[in-house]
């Protein structure tokens, strides 16, 4: 095989056993790389209705044909298992040398399974596999112990880590690496740490092979001065993603107070334009040559590497108007390596609950202090903390009353932060993301505003598949950075090229659309076992607040999400997915995606339509 290794690293902890394990040209052509590796592994080898934090669950790590190749933007991998958040599938993508390294060793992906008989953390050179103790970085930072990993294996090593919150098995911790990178919302960190896996450290020396060494030398030039011709090029270095909280607060889309509204009365404090002044440098991901992680002094005078959805979610979604303080909070987050869209979305749910008095304890909005304090006893499950550790669906189940309302998350993955009492596309977004509430999947919302926000019409239902397709199939399985074609209008015709120079394979655009469809409906199909009977399309339904409690603020106070019509975009998204009107894919839509075995294993758990006609 060219393009791909062909080998997956398989880690058993319980028998500090490894293995390699090759792998055909038919998995690559069908699922390619990253999510798509992930979800048939999770589906092939993990038991539905399992604990995500037992020794049965597999923790896995997946580059693409395109990682370690130096080009644009694909020094990325994702992170998956079945989640502790949510029970259902879950994954994230973080930018890491890891992924370079795993590449270079050999692999496409590692799978971890078992648990370690101690802490100790995973060392790959090449296939020479160790786990070693980590006794001593137990309970440590994530910065802390990249560095102290780097002091013994060298500066070049790649190295990806939990913090606290993943050691304290926090549903939505994640696994870090880079002093600021953070992959796997959905609790992809708890895994790790019930594995009682610290860190992995890895470093490749070889090879990768290549159906065209040239092409793929003159592509990757071609390609990088591509994007430095980009129009928006020099205002993505200067904001990054930042300047979304500008745009979001014109749009009247900025997560305020828990989502009850669209702007921020301070929403000029915590912007773009005032991070740009405040910048003391920047940091990136391998390979890109538009590195966009902009860092400042926070205000405990220690470096915070912020993204928009960082500062909403810590900032205006909980009334924080101090752009430094916000940094503080974000540092912490990435210390302990705790997901901030779900840490900002269980702060503002605990100061809500604290206003209508379902807890005791007084927390305000905007209250720095408090928010510091919660941050660190989630990270340690203490008190309040160890309610709001289990995220917000698990914590309103318990708080009681109408808090299931407000607790703003969709099948237990908290939203990330766009509010969307205006915007039912964007709302169908998330209802339908494979992970539960995120954006990557499809944030059709910035086409949303410009074409029509209000309509609940079947181009915004193609809007979402569009997107799903191209970010959710395919950037995750090659796997790339998406933001150059998002931000920046690099074309989509360029990952064929690469593909053909390092694979030999002609893969268009069309075979790629093919392959993240057959992921998305797979990905469903986990989510239906692990689910069974009490698997319903309300899964796919935002939370009631955007239904009921219309904005009281800005140029769209008045507006709500209509649950009828809602619904019937969802229908109309079932059906051109080939799914039914429960939203489970029909068995002629998973024939015809060559999931034959996944229709006659989920037909065990459910009865299965045979084609999706309703
Ligand atoms: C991603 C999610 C995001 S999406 C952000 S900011 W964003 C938050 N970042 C966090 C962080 O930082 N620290 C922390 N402790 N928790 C965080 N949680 C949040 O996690 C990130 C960039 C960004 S910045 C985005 S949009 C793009 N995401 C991509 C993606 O998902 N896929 C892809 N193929 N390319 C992408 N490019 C961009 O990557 P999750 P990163 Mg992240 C400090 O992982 O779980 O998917 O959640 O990966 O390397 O940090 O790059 O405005
Ligand atoms: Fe990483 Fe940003 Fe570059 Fe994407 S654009 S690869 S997120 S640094």
């Amino acid at each position: 095989m060219k393009g791909w290794n062909g080998k997956i690293l398989r880690l058993d902890l319980s028998r500090a056993k490894t293995e390699v394990q090759a792998y055909g040209v038919d998995m690559a052509l069908a699922f390619l790389g990253g999510r798509g590796y992930a979800a048939k592994i999770l589906w092939d080898e993990t038991r539905p209705g399992m604990n995500a934090l037992s020794q049965e669950s597999l923790l896995v790590f997946a580059t693409g044909p395109l990682t370690g190749l130096g080009f644009p933007n694909s020094g990325k991998l994702v992170v998956a298992a079945k989640s502790p958040l949510t029970c259902g599938y879950g994954d994230g993508n973080l930018g890491s040398l890891a992924a370079v390294h795993i590449r270079k060793a050999g692999f496409d992906a590692v799978v971890a399974s078992g648990v370690a008989k101690k802490p100790s953390y995973v060392l790959i050179i090449d296939d020479a596999v160790e786990i070693i103790d980590a006794e001593d970085l137990w309970g440590v930072g994530t910065f802390e112990t990249e560095r102290k990993l780097r002091e013994r294996h060298g500066r070049n090593v790649g190295i990806l880590s939990i913090g606290p919150a993943g050691e304290n098995l926090v549903s939505y911790s994640t696994i870090i690496s880079q002093e600021g990178r953070s992959g796997g919302r959905p609790g992809i960190g708890a895994v790790m740490g019930s594995k009682k896996i610290k860190a992995v450290v890895v470093k490749g020396t070889r090879e990768i092979p290549v159906a065209n060494g040239e092409a793929v030398k003159h592509l990757r030039a071609e390609s990088f001065r591509e994007i430095l011709k980009k129009p928006n090029y020099a205002f993505w270095r200067r904001q990054g993603t930042m300047s979304t909280i500008e745009w979001s607060q014109q749009n009247s889309v900025l997560p305020t107070l828990n989502f009850r509204e669209g702007i921020f009365e301070h929403a000029d404090e915590i912007g773009g334009a005032l991070m740009e002044k405040q910048k003391a440098t920047q940091r990136g991901c391998p390979d890109c040559n538009m590195i966009c992680g902009n860092v400042i002094y926070d205000a405990e005078e220690s470096l915070s590497e912020l993204d928009y959805e960082n500062v909403a979610m810590l900032g205006s979604n909980i009334g924080l108007s101090d752009l430094k303080q916000i940094a503080v909070l974000n540092r912490m987050a990435d210390e302990f390596g705790l997901d901030t869209i779900s840490l900002g979305n269980a702060i503002g749910f605990a100061i809500e609950a604290s206003e209508k008095g379902l807890i005791k304890e007084k927390i305000t909005w905007g209250d720095f202090g408090a928010a510091k304090a919660i941050v660190e006893d989630i990270a340690y499950r203490r008190g309040l903390g160890e309610l709001l550790s289990r995220g917000t669906k698990i914590a309103a189940e318990r708080l009681g009353g109408d808090s299931w309302k407000w607790a703003m998350n969709i099948k237990g993955l908290e939203i990330s932060a766009y509010e969307c009492h205006s915007t039912p596309g964007m709302a169908l977004a998330f209802g339908t993301s494979p992970i539960g509430a995120h954006h990557k999947d499809a944030w059709v919302i910035s086409w949303e505003v410009s074409f029509g926000r209000e309509g609940y019409t079947p181009e915004k239902v193609d809007k979402v598949i569009e997107f799903q397709r191209i970010r959710g199939g395919m950037f995750e399985s090659l796997v790339a950075c998406r933001l150059p074609w998002v931000e920046l209008g690099f074309e989509l015709d360029w990952y064929p090229k690469f593909l053909k120079a390092t694979t030999g394979a002609s893969i268009n655009l069309d075979d790629l659309f093919k392959v993240s469809d057959r992921i998305y409906s797979l990905i469903r199909a986990f989510w239906v076992r692990e689910y069974g009977s009490n698997w319903t399309r309300r899964m796919d339904t935002p939370p009631l607040r955007w239904f009921e409690e219309p904005l009281t603020l800005g140029r769209y106070k008045g507006s709500k999400l209509e649950l009828q019509k809602y619904d019937s975009l969802l229908d109309l998204y079932y059906k051109k997915r080939g799914w039914d009107a429960r939203g489970i894919p029909s068995r002629v839509t998973m024939e015809n995606l060559g999931l034959d075995s996944v229709a006659s294993e989920l037909q065990k758990y459910v009865e299965l339509s045979p084609s999706a006609s309703y």
